[in-house]
C-alpha cells in the first residue's frame, strides 16, 4: 500500500512543486483514502482522489492600495475554489504575511472534508492574501479589503462561493469586504459568512469554531466515561478559536492554564478564568496587543518564543495554526499524561507528530472533525439569510452541539478499530464517501 501511496503522491510533488503544507495535507488522507479506494473499485476508476486533489478554479489577483503616508502597497490576493460537489464553495479568508498558495491550497483541500462532515450542503474554497493586518491602522485595513473585494467580488456569490474569515480576518475585515461587494453589486445578500448580527450575521458564530472544538472533545472523552470537569488544559492561540474553546472549557468545569501568540506563551497555573478571559478578548480584539500583557497584569509567567507543549495537562487544544506541534513536542506531551487533543486549529501537527498520537492510542481529533463547528455556524448563516429570518442564541447552539456530535458519529462509524476509535481514519473516509458519490453521480466534470 505505501508504494501506491508513494507514487501518488510523487505526482503531487511534481504538479504543486514547492506546496509542502499543499503535500503534507493530502499525504495525510491519502494515506488512508487510497487503501480505501482499492478496496472500492468505483471510486478508483472514477479517479475521484485524484479529482479532488486538484483545484477546480484557482484564482490569483493583484491587490494595491495605498497606506495612511500615501504610499502604493501591492499585495497578492487568491481564492482556491476546491470542490463544489455536494454545494457551493465555502471556506475562510487568511491575511497573513506567510499566505502563497502551498498553504490556501492544503487549507482549501482539508476544507472539502471538513464541509463534507458537517452534513450541510457546502463545497470546499480558501483564499486570502500575504497583507499583514498588525500594526496597520483601521483605515489602511479598510481600503485593502476594498481593493481584495474589487476583484474578489467577480468570482464570488450566495449561490457560488461564500467566503468567511480565518487567520487575521474577522468582523471587523468581513464588514469592510461585505460593505464593498453590497456596493459594487448592489445586492444585499449572504454572500459572506460571520457578517454582524445587525446585517445578517448568525448569534454563535463568532463562538462557534472554538466552541465546537470543545464540544469535540467533550464527546471524545464521553468514549471513556470521562469529561472536562476537573480537568487541566493547553491552549495554544489566543485568537478567536483559542477565547472561545477557552470559555467552553470554563463552562464545562475544565481549567485552561496556557494561551499563546506568535511571540511566545503565558502560564497561569490558576487558570485562566471568565474574568482574566475578559481581559484577553479585549486585549486581542480591541487593543490588539501582544499576549505577554496577560502575564504582566497576572503576574504570571511569559516563556518567550515557545509554544505551551511542555506543560502537564490532560487535555490539549491546539488552536493556533498549521505545525504548532512536532514530534517531540507529541512526545512531551505523552509523558505528561496528555491523553486528548483536539484540533481548533487546521493542520497544527505535523504528520509525524500524528504518527505518535496513534502509536500511543489517545483520544486525537483531527482539525477536519473537530474544528468543523465554525464552518457549520457558517451554513446556518447562510440558511438563515435565505429564509431571512435569525434564529435564537440558543436555537444556533442547539444546532451546533447536534452537528458536532453528529460528526463524532461519523469518525467512531468510519474509524473503530475494537476498542480504539481512528478519529483520523474516520474523519477522512467519512469525508471522503459524501464527496465521491456526488461526483461518481454528476459525472466527468
Ligand atoms: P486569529 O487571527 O483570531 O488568531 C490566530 C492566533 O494564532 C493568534 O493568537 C496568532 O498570534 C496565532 N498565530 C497565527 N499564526 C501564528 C504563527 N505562525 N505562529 C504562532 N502563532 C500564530 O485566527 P483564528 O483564531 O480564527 O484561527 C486560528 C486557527 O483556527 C487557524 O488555524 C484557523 O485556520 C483555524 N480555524 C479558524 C476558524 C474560524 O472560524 N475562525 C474555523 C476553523 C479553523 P499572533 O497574533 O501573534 O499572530
Ligand atoms: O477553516 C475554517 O473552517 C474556517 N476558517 C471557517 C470557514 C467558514 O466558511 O466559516
Amino acid at each position: 500500500m505505501s508504494r501506491i501511496v508513494d507514487e501518488f503522491m510523487a505526482k503531487i510533488i511534481a504538479k504543486n512543486p514547492g506546496e509542502v503544507e499543499y503535500h503534507q495535507a493530502v499525504k495525510e488522507v491519502a494515506e488512508v483514502v487510497l487503501p480505501f479506494v482499492e478496496e472500492n473499485p468505483k471510486y478508483k476508476k472514477a479517479k475521484i482522489l485524484e479529482r479532488i486533489a486538484e483545484p477546480e478554479r484557482v484564482i490569483m489577483f493583484r491587490v494595491p492600495w495605498v497606506n495612511d503616508i500615501g504610499e502604493i502597497q501591492i499585495n497578492r490576493g487568491f481564492r482556491i475554489e476546491m470542490n463544489s460537489a455536494i454545494g457551493p464553495y465555502k471556506g475562510g479568508l487568511r491575511f497573513h504575511p506567510t499566505v502563497y498558495l502551498g498553504i490556501l491550497k492544503f487549507l482549501a483541500f482539508e476544507q472539502v472534508f471538513k464541509n463534507s462532515l458537517t452534513t450541510l450542503p457546502m463545497g470546499g474554497g480558501k483564499g486570502g492574501s500575504d497583507f499583514d493586518p498588525k500594526g496597520k491602522s483601521d483605515d489602511e485595513v479598510m481600503r485593502f479589503c476594498q481593493s481584495f473585494m474589487a476583484e474578489l467580488s467577480r468570482h464570488i456569490g450566495p449561490d457560488t462561493d461564500v467566503p468567511a474569515g480565518d487567520i487575521g480576518v474577522g468582523g471587523r475585515e468581513i464588514g469592510y469586504m461585505f460593505g464593498m461587494y453590497k456596493k459594487l453589486r448592489n445586492e444585499f445578500t449572504g454572500v459572506l459568512t460571520g457578517k454582524g448580527l445587525e446585517w445578517g450575521g448568525s448569534l454563535i458564530r463568532p463562538e462557534a469554531t472554538g466552541y465546537g472544538t470543545v464540544y469535540f472533545a467533550e464527546h471524545m472523552l464521553g468514549t471513556r466515561g470521562d469529561s472536562f470537569k476537573g480537568k487541566t488544559v493547553l491552549v495554544s492561540g489566543s485568537g478567536n478559536v483559542a477565547q472561545y474553546a477557552t470559555e467552553k472549557v470554563n463552562q464545562l468545569g475544565g481549567k485552561v492554564v496556557t494561551l499563546s501568540d506568535s511571540s511566545g506563551f503565558i502560564y497561569d497555573p490558576d487558570g485562566i478564568d471568565a474574568e482574566k478571559l475578559e481581559f484577553v478578548m479585549h486585549l486581542k480584539n480591541v487593543k490588539r496587543g501582544r499576549i505577554k500583557e496577560y502575564a504582566d497584569k497576572y503576574g504570571c509567567q511569559f516563556i518567550e518564543g515557545k509554544r505551551p507543549w511542555g506543560i502537564k495537562a490532560d487535555v490539549a487544544l491546539p488552536c493556533a495554526t498549521q505545525n504548532e506541534v512536532n514530534a517531540e513536542e507529541a512526545k512531551v506531551m505523552m509523558q505528561n499524561g496528555v491523553y486528548c487533543i483536539a484540533e481548533g486549529a487546521n493542520m497544527p501537527s505535523t504528520n509525524d507528530a500524528i504518527d505518535i498520537y496513534l502509536e500511543h492510542k489517545i483520544l486525537y481529533g483531527p482539525g477536519k472533525a473537530a474544528n468543523a463547528g465554525g464552518v457549520s455556524v457558517s451554513g446556518l448563516e447562510m440558511s438563515q439569510n435565505s429564509l431571512r429570518l435569525q434564529w435564537t442564541r440558543e436555537e444556533v447552539d442547539e444546532r451546533l452541539f447536534k452537528i458536532m456530535s453528529d460528526i463524532h458519529d461519523t469518525c467512531v462509524k468510519f474509524g473503530k478499530d475494537g476498542d480504539f476509535i481512528n478519529y483520523v481514519r474516520g474523519a477522512n473516509i467519512g469525508g471522503f464517501v459524501k464527496v465521491a458519490d456526488a461526483m461518481l453521480a454528476q459525472g466527468v466534470v
